[in-house]
């Protein structure tokens, strides 16, 4: 017998904080924007506001407290695997998640999770990235989709939007521009990926149907 493919598509959404991308992809779901359905949401910090918005909303959490744990990072990553296969994901999606995962994390879950970043990349990988930005002078920021591979925040880009700074920014400022963009682009991508339009290739490059999605050049960081 062929296996016959889950629909819709189910969601898994780690998070670590206040959960507003969170929020944006339930409500993208919600209305049929994206044609899937938030199984559950892993939190790494167990009161993440994320989580009251993921009970509003009737969906399934799960907290894997990293402060807490006892272990080193594979043994982590080994439980929070075993957490989110609980939900049999067709896709993973990274929505302020604060953690560094291994690569066999990563492997197991190749080609199917996507993060969301608060940057222009390859500008800014790590943290920080609004501080940084208005640090260097930049006169453009913005957010990245990206599918995740073991190279942090290196994995290839889906989607970007940009934001201008503006004089007298701070970072908080700055950090609500960008935010109100991740919240637009961010449904965008899993929308994409849901009816099957976007896809990651064996030479990890990305592809939005038959068309290379170009990959951006290096940073002038
Ligand atoms: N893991 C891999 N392998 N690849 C990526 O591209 C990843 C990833 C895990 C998270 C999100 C990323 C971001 O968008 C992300 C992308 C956390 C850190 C970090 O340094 C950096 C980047 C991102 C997320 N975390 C610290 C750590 O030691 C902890 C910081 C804290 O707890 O406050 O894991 O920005
Ligand atoms: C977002 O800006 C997201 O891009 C960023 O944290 C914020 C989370 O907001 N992610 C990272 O910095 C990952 N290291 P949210 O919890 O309201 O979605």
């Amino acid at each position: 017998m062929t296996d016959v493919p889950s629909s819709p598509l189910s969601l898994v959404v780690l998070v670590s904080g206040n959960g507003s991308n969170l929020q944006a992809l339930l409500s993208a779901c919600a209305n049929g924007r994206i044609p899937a359905r938030v199984s559950a949401v892993v939190s790494s910090e167990a009161n993440a506001y994320a989580l009251v918005r993921a009970r509003e909303a009737q969906v399934a959490t799960e907290v894997l407290c990293h402060r807490s744990f006892i272990g080193s990072r594979k043994d982590y990553d080994a439980q929070l695997a075993e957490k989110v296969e609980r939900y049999q994901p067709g896709l993973v999606l990274l929505a302020g998640f604060m953690r560094v995962l291994t690569p066999t994390f990563v492997r197991q879950y190749r080609g199917r999770m996507l993060n969301i970043h608060p940057a222009l990349l390859p500008a800014f990988r790590g943290l920080h990235t609004h501080a940084r930005a208005l640090a260097s002078g930049v006169k453009v920021h913005g957010a990245t989709v990206h599918f995740v591979t073991e190279e942090l925040d290196g994995g290839p880009i889906v989607t970007q939007a940009r934001v201008p700074v503006l004089s007298g920014d701070t970072e908080a400022s700055l950090a609500a521009r960008v935010l109100v963009q991740e919240h637009i682009i961010y449904p965008q991508a899993v929308s994409w990926f849901a009816t099957g339009c976007l896809r990651l290739a064996e030479d990890d490059s990305a592809w939005f149907d038959d068309r290379l999605i170009p990959p951006q050049g290096v940073s002038v960081e």
